[in-house]
């Protein structure tokens, strides 16, 4: 007798083959076909509380590892709540799949249970977004997924699953499996020519710079921009912030920038980050070599900055890395602008080191970073997370980068940490994980603590709890006028206490001595805790007009 699979089994068991363990997701009519096959297989199930919560620790998952992640979510509402958290993984270039759940096939147009045009929705926030078509091919559609999620510029890819193919049987001689080669990225090198070619008109150079994008912004990434400046001898940094210029990671860099005479954009997209490269932000006279894994991206940096591009290719943004580094000669740079370059980025004003609240019963945000700093600094496998306005904009400036820092990104979207906090304990079950984030920005996702409790999995969340969507209050009072601020306030919450009451942990801090034992015990306590202080409420630092 022929043996068979059902559809659900296929996507599973290509999933295991692939090298998951774990899933993120939450559950619904479309896909419990999919929840049961997962009994056949080794994958763990994480649950959430949110489609967006599973989707953004599918994020966290693909920043981390360098892997796509795998969020998996019911079709219609389900999906439709997945897809925005889509916009933060496009925006900071981060590998993951979204498998949703779907509509009948024969219910299409008819007004079917939940049916949305779902891969339409998708499409403006992924790299690409497919329904799938026959059950004996559904293996293949999702190593076509993984494959096109980590290859060039990484970044989420959507694939709808309409419930019949899920539960369809297909006889085992039947089935399409994909081949191994079928999952790897398809690599697109910088050639050794091309490579000499950037590297003598680096030689040329007095004061350049080498720009990459987000993502770059993990451990091995940084490792890579570590290299790339010791040997080429040319000043390095990630362009990952909405803030851009004013990424209060990158100092004075608005100074900085404004004097180099070549730029090199590794992977890195030129737009509103960088001012789309244009004076009086960068010189006229600047230079600009582009080295991107996306034509389109290359099209554009020719036709923001034309004569001004001195050599543009499409490579992969690591490999090509690697190459320049391997085709490098010993390089006679100038020492004062790396020197320059170094001080700038390290650039915080003196103030900083003595600033203290001047209220009550509130701390001043550089008192929490402060207090925070040797916790962050003791493990170099810790994960830090800054998400949220004011708040987060003072813990970047204060707390260092460290190699596992996640941040919004380019996207600029706030409400993603808690997910990710949860699910980097997930991928580093010791170091310590830390959520720094803006009270407005906790109410996103604090559910999350129940999906942390339940999982056992112990993050510390120091929440700024300043009553206000502070960021946006600040634009209003500069844009128009304090009399007309409205719209921003919230409540100053006991948010320690909704996570006692999620089984959690919880302290609050209101005093500046307070700090360090809140976090010591929120450490010890083997939970998932949530350090709410109280703060002043402040804008962002500036360091630079
Ligand atoms: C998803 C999303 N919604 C809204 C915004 C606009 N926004 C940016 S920062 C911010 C305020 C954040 O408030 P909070 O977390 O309390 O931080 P604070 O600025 O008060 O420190 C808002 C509403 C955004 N960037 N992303
Ligand atoms: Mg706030």
């Amino acid at each position: 007798m022929t043996q068979s699979l059902r559809g659900a089994d296929i996507v599973m068991r290509t999933l295991e083959r692939a090298g998951y363990q774990r899933i993120f997701t939450l559950s619904g009519n479309h896909i419990m076909s999919l929840f049961d096959a997962a009994l056949e297989t080794q994958l763990d199930l994480v649950h959430t509380r949110h489609e967006a919560a599973a989707v953004h620790m599918a994020d966290a998952y693909g920043r981390l590892t360098g892997e796509p992640g795998i969020a998996m979510v019911t079709g219609g509402p389900g999906h439709a709540n997945a897809v925005s958290a889509l916009f933060t993984a496009l925006g900071q270039e981060s590998p993951l799949v979204l498998l949703s759940g779907h509509t009948e096939t024969d219910q299409l147009g008819r007004g079917g249970f939940q049916e949305l045009r779902q891969a339409e929705m998708a499409a403006p926030v992924s790299k690409m977004s497919w329904t799938a078509r026959d059950p004996e091919t559904l293996g293949e559609d999702v190593a076509k997924a993984l494959r096109i999620a980590k290859s060039g510029r990484p970044g989420p890819v959507h694939l709808s699953l309409p419930s019949d193919l899920l539960d369809a049987r297909v006889a085992d001689n039947a089935i399409r499996w994909p081949e191994a080669g079928a999952f790897a990225a398809t690599p697109v090198p910088l050639h050794d020519a091309a490579a000499d070619a950037v590297l003598a008109i680096l030689a040329g150079a007095k004061r350049p710079l080498l720009i990459a994008g987000p993502q770059v912004s993990n451990r091995s990434g940084r490792d890579l921009l570590a290299r790339l400046k010791s040997t080429l001898q040319v000043p390095t940094c990630i362009m990952e912030s909405p803030r851009g210029f004013n990424d209060a990671t990158l100092g004075a860099f608005a100074d900085l920038v404004k004097q180099a005479d070549l730029i090199i954009l590794l992977g890195k997209a030129l737009d509103f980050t960088l001012k789309f490269g244009a004076p009086p932000a960068i010189d006229p006279a600047c230079r600009f070599v582009v080295i991107d894994p996306e034509g389109a991206i290359v099209d554009r940096a020719a036709r923001e900055r034309g004569g001004q591009i001195a050599f543009a290719c499409i490579a992969d943004t690591r490999p090509a890395g690697e190459t320049l580094l391997r085709r490098a000669r010993s390089r006679s740079a100038d020492p004062g602008w790396m020197q320059e370059a170094q001080a700038c980025f390290g650039d915080r004003p003196q103030s900083w080191s003595t600033l203290a609240s001047q209220t009550p019963g509130k701390l001043h945000a550089v008192e929490v970073f402060r207090a925070l700093k040797p916790y962050v600094e003791r493990d170099p496998d810790t994960v830090l997370i800054c998400d949220g306005g004011e708040f987060a904009q003072w813990g970047q400036s204060v707390l260092p980068v460290v190699p596992r820092r996640i941040i919004n990104g380019v996207g600029g979207s706030i409400g993603s940490s808690l997910p990710m906090a949860n699910a980097a304990r997930l991928v580093e079950p010791n170091a310590p994980v830390i959520a720094v984030l803006g009270d407005g920005t906790f109410g996103f996702h604090m559910a999350e603590f129940e999906t942390a409790v339940r999982r056992n999995l112990p993050i510390v969340a120091v929440v700024g709890t300043d009553a206000r969507w502070n960021a946006e209050h600040n634009l209003q009072v500069r844009d128009y006028g304090r009399d007309r601020a409205h719209g921003c306030e919230l409540l100053p919450t006991r948010y320690d206490r909704v996570v006692e009451a999620l089984g959690g942990h919880g302290e609050l801090v209101e005093r500046a001595e307070q700090m360090q034992g809140a976090i010591e015990r929120a450490l010890a306590s083997g939970k998932p805790a949530c350090i709410n202080v109280m703060i002043e409420s402040i804008p962002a630092p500036l360091l630079r007009g």
